[in-house]
Parts: C-alpha cells; structure tokens; sequence
C-alpha cells in the first residue's frame, strides 16, 4: 500500500475563484510523493446570482473523472488523498471510496454541514450540496454513479457553525436524513476528544471503515483565511491537533482522506498552507508507519 496524491484542481462548485490553484501549492511541498492532476474540462464559469445549478454539467464531469481515478487508486489497495479544490470534489472521493469498500461511514470535519438540496440552495454554489449528494438525495450530482450511497446514520459532521440564510432548511435536510451534527458549540461544550471519539463510532458502527472530509475552513479564520467561504470562531490548533492525532490512533479503519477548500488568493503569510502541510505530513507518516507494521 502506498500514498497517492490526487489534485483536484476545481473551483466549480463555488462562485468565489482560487481554489483550483490550491492543490498544487500544497502538493509540491509534500517531499517524496507523486501526484495526479485532475483538470477543469469547461473553463467558462457560471457566477450568474440566479443560476441556481452553477456548472452542474462541469461539476459532474470532473467527479466522473476524479470518480474513476480514485477508484483505480483503491482498487489497487493503495490509500487515496485528494487534496482540493472546493468541496464538491469530495462528491467523487468518497463515492468511489464508498464503491470499493462497500460499506462505509464518512466524517465531515467542516464549518459547513453542506446538506443542501437543489431544492433549498440559495446560492446555487455545488460545494453546498456534496455531503446530501454522498447520502443519496442530489441525483443530479451523482450521474456518474452507479452504487449504494453511505448510509446517513453512518455520517457524521464535526465544526459545524455557519449562519447562512437558508440555515433552518439545510439543517431540516440533515435532520430528516438522520446525521449526527456536532457544532462547535458541542466542541466547546464537551471537548474535541469526546466529540471526535463519539463521531468515530458512529462512522465506524457495522461499516467496514471511513472516509474523512476535512474542510480547512473549520478551523478559526484567524488562524487558516486561506479559504473561499470563512466562518468565526472556528477550532482552534490545539484542538485541530487532537483531531489529527486521533484519525491517526485510527489509521486503521480509514480508507480515503480529503484535504479541501484551500484557497492561496485569501492566505496570508502562509499560514493556511502551512496548516494544510502539517495536517498531511503527520497524516501520511502515520499511514507510512501503519502499512510497514
Ligand atoms: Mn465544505
């Protein structure tokens, strides 16, 4: 088994510019691993305010693309990272990883909870949509699929405190489908570790193991502004760390990672960057350790 990295170089799914560029900044930092890029196929970008499917055509590609790559990367029992690109890319990953593995959980470390349905989006941004498009309930996201979709009651949000307009009609979505969303008032309330623990065995109850989308705009924007949509009082690094260091207790069970929204336009001092190499150095050395043991 081997670490493969996956570009995905897309800012499709939002109508804020830069996230394409994010993967390869990160990725030419990561010494001694390879890479793959996924490229944009249509360059034109819908930002039109009342399109409310913004480049729903060029988003499916791109998954459909990503879709089949990362399903050759597991399906070479090597370990998939896909670093983003705006969120929607994890639309892509984690099907793939869910068609390989059968039955998978998902943690959704996010400031978002990213459960809106084309029905209650406001923005028409795709990378709103992604996590109730991995449960089942955006057909037009996942043409390119064919397969079970992770099972709600095995999804699990971490992070979430975003305060969007449309917030009661998401949260009604997520809460029908049966979700576990803990907000970072829960954080606060309970302490990282509980949360993390408890989100563990919700993810991992009767599945054969988990993928993680991590968003780096859960963290406070103080501390990583290297993103296209940021949100206040996010976590901080100590807690990032605990989270880190517990997906590593569990390298195990994980079978894919995603790494996504870093937007270089918005960072400053490198400090997102940063952040984003520290979360995928610690994450690869682990799962370098765990395949020699
Ligand atoms: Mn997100």
């Amino acid at each position: 088994m081997e670490v493969k990295i996956v570009n995905a170089l897309s800012d499709l799914g939002v109508d804020v510019d830069g996230t394409c560029d994010g993967p390869l900044v990160i990725s030419k930092n990561l010494k001694g691993l390879n890479s793959i890029n996924i490229n944009k196929i249509n360059t034109i970008k819908s930002k039109d305010k009342k399109d409310l499917k913004k480049n729903l055509e060029s988003v499916n590609a791109f998954n459909r693309i990503l879709y089949d790559n990362v399903l050759k990367i597991m399906k070479d029992r090597n370990f998939p990272i896909i670093i983003g690109g705006d969120h929607s890319v994890s639309i892509g990953s984690a099907l793939a990883s869910q068609k390989v593995n059968k039955n998978l959980g998902i943690i959704w470390i996010d400031a978002h909870i990213d459960y809106n349905t084309f029905e209650t989006t406001i923005t028409g941004n795709m990378h709103g949509l992604p996590l109730a498009a991995i449960n089942g309930i955006c057909g037009d996201l996942t043409k390119f699929y064919n397969g079970d979709y992770i099972n709600p009651k095995n999804t699990v949000v971490v992070g979430y405190r975003a305060n969007e307009e449309n917030k009661e009609k998401e949260l009604d979505n997520i809460k029908k489908m049966g979700v576990t969303v803990y907000t970072c008032e829960d954080i606060k309330k309970y302490g990282i570790q509980s949360i993390m623990n408890k989100a563990i065995n919700i993810a991992t109850l009767n599945t054969n193991g988990i993928h993680v989308s991590f968003d780096l705009d859960v963290i406070d924007p103080e501390l990583a502004p290297g993103v296209s949509i940021p949100e206040k009082d996010g976590i901080n690094l100590k807690d990032l760390d605990k989270i880190v260091n517990t997906l590593k207790d569990n390298i195990n069970i994980i079978k894919s990672f995603d790494l996504v929204e870093f937007n270089p336009r918005f960072d400053i001092d490198n400090k997102t960057l940063n952040i984003a190499l520290r979360i995928l150095n610690s994450l690869i050395e682990k799962i370098k350790d765990y395949q020699l043991q």
